[in-house]
């Protein structure tokens, strides 16, 4: 880790540029947050660009976002703290569209996004940019599991202490997803984080519905403190425990049916395959998600964990002469295996509605011991 104080590269912009991070941890509905903030933000006449994270190329969330007529850079590789250089290069990108409004979403195994990019992007780019207080993102599932110690799944033991230090490290607690709760399991939860965070503000949105992204809007585009609950000691301990269950798969497939397929039904049949594959190998589904383009429409479909129904969104894209497949996949599966039960769902399920699928690419990690640039603990 570099003890530099000088910028890595110098950046310029015309006007300062507003950078929200929007962080938490899998399938927390950080894009789908995103996507909702940057619709309001442009609403009220603001420019918005994005800025996607992933350990690998082929991201849906970069092929879900997009969609949205805003300038998108992808960072892959690593988290943003591992990829400095690489997220400076992704914002300078879009800040030749001379956005007002930045928005970026680290990767979910990050858990020291403000030692490691907030407060060095402050220190040396502190003109360039007005960060926003840090907002993470909590799927109202993994609080039960993880913070209330409700039935906690293996998988959420250990994870666990990536999922607490997110929280620990947030400016701003956004409890997401409100639509699926009742107003008393609403309460409960925002209570059980007041208690073990007194100090930090709590929000409740439903990202999906729209419910709350004003009054985030409305603390994430105000000056206040960013970055000021730094984590003092780097530990990436659970990221060795983790990181043996954890396999992460981004694939592309070109699809072509024999005339036609239906979409939808590939997708469904697709996510159901590698759950079926997963639990038979005792592992659990963390989160799979696609993005099926067809002529510049785009659908999309998540598996959010093992007893999940696939949920789908974007446009219904019906049937389809041919199409172009993105998969993420994050299994407790090694990825060597995790990369054959993909491979074999793709072709099983083509064959299956008599289409022809070819595998373009396709990569399999485990994510590692985070190794950033930079790490700073005093708040700038
Ligand atoms: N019911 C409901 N579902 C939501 C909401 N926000 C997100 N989701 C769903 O949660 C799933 C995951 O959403 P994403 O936005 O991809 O979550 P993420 O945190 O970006 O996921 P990763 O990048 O994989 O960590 C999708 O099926 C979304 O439709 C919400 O407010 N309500
Ligand atoms: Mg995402």
């Amino acid at each position: 880790m570099s003890e530099q104080t000088v910028p890595p590269k110098p950046i310029t912009s015309a006007k300062p540029v507003h950078l929200i991070f929007v962080g938490g941890f899998l399938g927390a509905g950080k894009t789908t947050a995103m996507a909702a903030l940057a619709r309001r933000l442009l609403q009220d006449g603001l420019n918005v660009g994005l800025v996607t994270n992933d350990h690998a190329d082929e991201m849906v969330d970069a092929a879900l976002v997009s969609q949205f007529g805003m300038p998108v850079a992808e960072v892959s590789g690593g988290c943003f703290g591992c990829e400095f250089n690489d997220l400076l290069d992704a914002t300078e990108r879009v800040l030749q569209q001379e956005p007002d409004v930045l928005i970026a979403e680290p990767v979910a195994s990050c858990a020291d996004t403000v030692a490691t990019v907030i407060l060095p992007l402050k220190q040396f780019y502190g003109s360039v940019f007005r960060i926003a207080p840090f907002s993470v993102l909590i799927d109202p599932v993994r609080l039960y599991e993880m913070l209330l110690e409700e039935n906690p799944s293996e998988f959420a033991r250990s994870f666990a202490p990536i999922f607490h230090r997110q929280l620990e490290e947030a400016d701003i607690l956004v409890l997401n997803k409100a639509d699926k709760l009742s107003t008393e399991e609403a309460q409960k939860l925002v209570e059980a984080l007041r208690q073990h965070h007194p100090s930090k503000p709590v929000l409740t949105i439903s990202a999906k519905r729209g419910d709350g992204v004003d009054e985030w809007m409305q603390m994430v585009m105000q000056e206040a403190p960013a970055g000021s609950r730094v984590l003092e000691k780097a530990d990436y301990s659970a990221y060795e425990v983790g990181g043996v269950k954890l396999g992460w798969l981004n694939a592309s497939v070109q699809l072509v049916g024999e005339p036609f397929f239906s979409a939808r039904e590939y997708a469904d049949l697709l996510l159901r395959r590698l759950r079926e594959a997963a639990l038979g190998r005792g592992s659990e589904v963390l989160h799979i998600k696609l993005a099926l383009y067809c002529h510049g429409r785009v659908m999309g479909a998540n598996l959010l964990g093992s007893d999940t129904e696939p949920v789908f969104g974007g446009e219904d894209l019906g049937d389809v002469r041919q199409a172009m497949l993105v998969l993420n996949a994050r299994l407790g599966i090694d990825p060597p295996t995790l990369g054959g039960i993909a491979a074999q769902a793709v072709y099983d399920v083509a064959k299956a509605l008599r289409v022809d699928a070819e595998i373009l690419k396709l990569h399999t990690v485990k994510p590692s011991v985070p190794c950033p640039a930079f790490r700073m603990c005093n708040p700038v």
